[in-house]
């Protein structure tokens, strides 16, 4: 069993399990196969910010040997893992996520995603070379999927070219980034009575959209519009996605980047993977003007550049976009 090193107990935050105070929500499902999936985004984006997606054409085949790799990757001994560290926030972390002083119940791999063949030269372990293959054909799986869904976005918003959105994430200087996170099971630490240790704290994504995979274990939970928290239902063969901060500008509020968190299992372990589509440093973030219709832009001016430097100076849990509203 994997244990995370020296844990210090009174460095995590815990959290009650209330019960629910609203009727249980389905969490939205689109078939990408189906005609009618775009309407069901926009939908979803509008509501939740969040969706499941089924049919989603990621080969299986790539998903679980990426889910072995990484497997066999998080059981390597820490002093091995720890050779994978990179220049920060990239390569292997430990607890700490940021640079502010949040911790969670999670170990994890940070990776960008357009280096060519530069990428991955850090990686150690026993087969680097069959590590970083399944990285990158998953990668560009889920990449091209992500696209799609960017696409079908853009038709149900009625906005044009369709790759307005997804040609941020095709760039060949997307600042997109990849995460593995590790979540081991944390029956070492006495939850309190009722209580749930947090694996990786609430935070909204800053990028455009994320696309999240998970093996068979839960703990995801994401914020409905009335502050509740309700648990996402694991589903392996499935992607879920996430509305992201900047993809909430570029539709001038009409989507909502999703509050989300992770709960650790005090039983099993939890693997994600977690690709997160981003634009070139250098992209301003505005609402697309199709969009407008005479409306006022309820955001400052900004590139990316400037949001992630101020993302990189916040706590996990804050609103970032808080910054870039017009008063
Ligand atoms: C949240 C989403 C992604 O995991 C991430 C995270 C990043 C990090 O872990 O380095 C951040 C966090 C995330 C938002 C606020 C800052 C930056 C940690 C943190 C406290 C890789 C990202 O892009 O933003």
């Amino acid at each position: 069993m994997v244990v995370l090193s020296k844990p210090a107990i009174e460095q995590f935050s815990y959290i009650r399990n209330n019960k629910p105070t609203t009727l249980f929500p389905q969490i939205p499902l689109v078939d990408l196969s189906k005609p009618d999936s775009k309407h069901q985004m926009i939908k979803a984006c509008e509501e939740f910010g969040f969706f499941k997606v089924i049919n989603h054409g990621v080969p299986m085949e790539f998903i679980s040997k990426l889910e072995s790799e990484a497997t066999k990757f998080f059981s390597l001994p820490f002093c091995e893992k720890e050779k994978t560290e990179e220049t920060k926030p990239y390569g292997y972390g430990n607890k700490r996520i940021g640079p502010n002083g949040d911790v969670g119940w999670v170990e994890y791999l940070l990776l960008t995603t357009n280096q060519g063949p530069n990428l991955l030269r850090f990686l150690s372990g026993e087969n680097p070379d069959s590590f970083r293959l399944a990285l990158n054909n998953y990668m560009s799986a889920v990449k091209k999927m992500a696209c799609e869904v960017l696409e079908m976005i853009a038709d149900g918003l009625k906005i044009q070219p369709r790759n307005v959105l997804s040609k941020l994430l095709m760039d060949e200087q997307s600042d997109s980034v990849f995460r593995l996170n590790h979540y081991p099971p944390c029956s070492d630490v006495q939850p309190l009575n009722g209580s749930n240790v947090i694996g990786f704290g609430e935070h909204t994504d800053p990028q455009i959209i994320s696309v999240l995979r998970s093996n068979n274990t839960s703990g995801l939970q994401i914020s409905l519009r009335d502050g509740s928290w309700i648990s996402v239902p694991p589903d392996q063969n499935s992607f879920f996605i996430n509305v992201g901060d900047s993809l909430q500008v570029m539709t001038n509020g009409r989507f909502k980047s999703v509050k989300h968190r992770v709960l650790a299992n005090s039983v099993k372990s939890r693997l994600s993977m977690i690709y997160f589509g981003g634009p070139p440093l250098s992209e301003k973030i505005a609402p697309l003007p199709s969009l407008m219709r005479g409306e006022q832009s309820l955001y400052k001016e900004f590139t990316w550049f400037e949001y992630k430097i101020s993302a990189y100076n916040s706590r996990l849990a804050d609103n970032r976009l808080m910054h870039f509203e017009r008063i």
